[in-house]
């Protein structure tokens, strides 16, 4: 597929990214805008400059993977992989319908071309090693990213597979958190503290990088940077803000699951024009 660096471009393709997410959570009154408008700068930069991929191949071995570990997060990842080509836009409306291709959280039931099927939180990063793994096995040329929530961070597993990544010095393997501050009931501060984050992944032994989560060159450099490492997998801790782009939803707890009203998808929709 067409990929650019035109920085222009790709904050034209974030603001229609936001737009879907929007009206797709607004039209299926349920799931989870805030989580999915923080990602959008990440996953554009990923899919339209990072990855290798090919739409029309979804099935093309040499592809890089990516993971949504925080599967919520699934308005965001359709709507990525619908203006990419690999499903259709017009169907994103039916988010969350009973046998829609765009399940609730993300089902390779339904829509074989995602990497995997997630939601229960804590298992993507799990994922993300494995596939470094058999990646080096087979001898093959691909990297695995895996977007993970600064929520999600606090289960143990997610620590399990750190270690294992260090240790099996996966360079393949880079992990994004997505760190807006937020989980799904309160500041994620008052609920668990995960800080202090970038000395964590420091001593669990990942390349550590601290960046704008919303800053496309910063993620452009960042992605760089994480491919020149050898020896260790990367750790990204994207700051971000919960709900950017919409001023009534960013930084508010309460739009981590619930979906904007009619009028309120209206307000949203003229920020983002
Ligand atoms: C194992 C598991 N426990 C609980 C949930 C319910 N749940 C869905 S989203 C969420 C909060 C996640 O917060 P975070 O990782 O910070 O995501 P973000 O703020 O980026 O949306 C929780 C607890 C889940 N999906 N999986």
């Amino acid at each position: 597929m067409k990929q650019t660096h035109n920085i222009a471009e790709l904050r034209e393709i974030s603001k229609i990214i936001r737009r879907h997410i929007v009206v797709m959570i607004g039209e299926a009154k349920s799931g989870h805008p805030g989580g999915s408008l923080s990602a959008v700068e990440t996953l554009v930069t990923l899919y339209w400059d990072v990855l290798r991929h090919d739409p029309d191949n979804p099935e093309w071995p040499d592809r890089d993977r990516f993971i949504l570990s925080k599967g919520h997060a699934a308005p965001v990842l359709y709507s990525v992989m619908a203006e990419c080509g690999y499903c259709p836009i017009d169907a994103l409306n039916t988010l969350r319908q009973l046998g829609s291709i765009y399940q609730g959280h993300p089902d390779r039931r339904f829509l074989p071309a995602l990497e995997a099927s997630t939601g229960s939180l804590g298992e993507g990063l799990s994922l993300a090693v494995g596939l470094g793994m058999a990646s080096r096995w087979d001898k093959r040329p691909v990297r695995t990213y895996v977007m993970l929530g600064d929520g999600e961070i606090q289960e143990g597993q997610v620590w399990e597979a750190a270690m294992f990544g260090a240790f099996h010095k996966l360079d393949n393997v880079v992990a994004i958190v997505d760190y807006n501050r937020i989980q799904l009931d309160g500041f994620v501060k008052d609920i668990m503290e995960v800080e202090p984050l970038v000395a964590k992944w420091k001593a669990f032994g990942w390349h550590t990088i601290e960046l704008d989560g919303h800053s496309i060159p910063a993620l452009q450099a960042a992605f760089a940077e994480a491919a020149s490492v050898k020896g260790q997998p990367s750790a990204l801790i994207a700051h971000t803000v919960k709900g950017k782009g919409v001023s009534f939803m960013e930084n508010n707890p309460k739009f981590h699951g619930v979906a904007p009203t009619k009028a309120e998808v209206e307000q949203a929709l003229k920020e983002l024009a």
